[in-house]
């Protein structure tokens, strides 16, 4: 069984802070990611909580990445947002630009965030849930590097290209949903390498084609999509929504301006928000019963909403007020304070 250290919950962001600002980020930066990182690991998301410490120190010690940049919002007449983050981590110019996002969908009833130039690390859902708590709903989508094959490939094409949204549910948390457009996560595989566990089947082929559940193998050849040429097509919509229409990179040329170091991918972000009020107008009480109607309909069969274990999990820890992280993580981070 994986050892594993508490954590109290007011310990979480004085440690990613300090280790963060250890290694060369500047505060508004170690703020915006310590709070992204404590986020996820409240829901007990292992692969995107403190685990991502990791990439963001790798990030900062690869030397391409500014730990300093303040992100620019360009002024715009449309519906559209446009962030420039100045190739630091995405989460600061996320933080700058979301309420100019909110501010033009209640203006206009859906708007876009297009964020550029940034390393990108995180889980989409907090960005999605942030909107959602303003009445929105929203949608995020990154790149990633090219680690995933497409359907009928056999070798990296795709990122791992998560797909995030968020639907507001009026006095409890949002429908939300957020994974991987490949089978699994980039990060669900290096916990499985760290645990020395092999991966199910159809998660990932090795270097020549061939299915594999060795994670090392997979991660030296190439992981699948989910459901086939379904998972793949959205996988290539990502690309094109959050690449060239917003004028950024693909994974493939992610992984090109990576040139073999590792750290986090570097590309663009887009986020959608939708205002429902304007797209009901007098018709929202009716609207919001017609989508909790749906909702009952999932789980009085006994299947459950995405994000339910989640929710779960913040509410245990709220109440026990620590959470649990493997050791081998939590040496690795105090690594970094060396
Ligand atoms: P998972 O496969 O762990 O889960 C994805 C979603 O499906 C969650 O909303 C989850 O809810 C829900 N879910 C899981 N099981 C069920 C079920 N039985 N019934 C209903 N819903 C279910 O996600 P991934 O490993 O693919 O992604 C994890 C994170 O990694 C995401 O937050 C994603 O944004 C991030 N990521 C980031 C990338 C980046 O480039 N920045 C790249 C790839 C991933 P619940 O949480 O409640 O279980
Ligand atoms: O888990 O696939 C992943 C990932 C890529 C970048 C950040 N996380």
């Amino acid at each position: 069984m994986t050892e594993t250290v508490q954590l109290a919950l007011d310990e979480i962001k004085p440690l990613c802070e300090k280790v963060l600002r250890h290694n060369g980020y500047g505060e508004a930066h170690v703020s915006a990611i310590a709070h992204m990182l404590y986020t996820c690991q409240l829901d007990d998301c292992q692969s995107h909580g403190l685990f991502r410490l990791l990439m963001c120190i790798d990030t900062m010690r690869n030397g391409k990445i500014d730990g300093n940049a303040e992100p620019v919002i360009a002024p715009s007449s449309n519906a559209i947002v446009k962030a420039d983050a100045c190739n630091a981590m995405s989460l600061l110019a996320v933080e700058k630009a979301l309420p100019e996002l909110i501010n033009k969908a209640r203006q206009h009833g859906i708007a876009a965030l297009a964020i550029n130039n940034c390393y990108h690390f995180s889980a989409l859902w907090p960005e999605v849930e942030r909107l959602a708590s303003e009445g929105l709903a929203a949608m995020a989508m990154v790149p990633s590097h090219s680690w995933v094959a497409p359907a009928g490939g056999k070798r990296g094409s795709l990122g791992t290209n998560p797909i995030a949204f968020s639907w507001p549910r009026p006095g409890q948390n949002p429908f939300t949903f957020d994974f991987a457009t490949s089978a699994f996560a980039r990060g669900e595989i290096e916990l499985y390498r760290r645990a020395g566990k092999p991966l199910p089947d159809g998660v990932a082929v090795d270097r020549d084609g061939k299915p594999t559940t060795d994670p090392q193998a997979a991660m030296d050849g190439a992981m699948l999509t989910f459901g086939g040429y379904k998972g793949s097509a959205l996988s290539i919509m990502v690309e094109l929504l959050a690449g060239p229409l917003i004028d950024d990179l693909t994974s493939l040329e992610s992984m090109e301006h990576a040139a073999g170091l590792g750290g986090a991918p570097y590309h663009g972000e887009v986020i959608l928000a939708f205002d429902l009020a304007q797209f009901n107008g007098a018709r929202m009480e009716e609207n919001d019963a017609r989508a909790e109607r749906l909702f009952s309909d999932i789980i009085d069969q006994g299947a459950r909403l995405p994000s339910q274990r989640r929710y779960a999990a913040r509410a245990r820890n709220l109440e026990r007020g620590y959470v649990e992280v493997s050791k081998q993580l939590h040496d690795d981070i105090l690594k970094f304070l060396e």
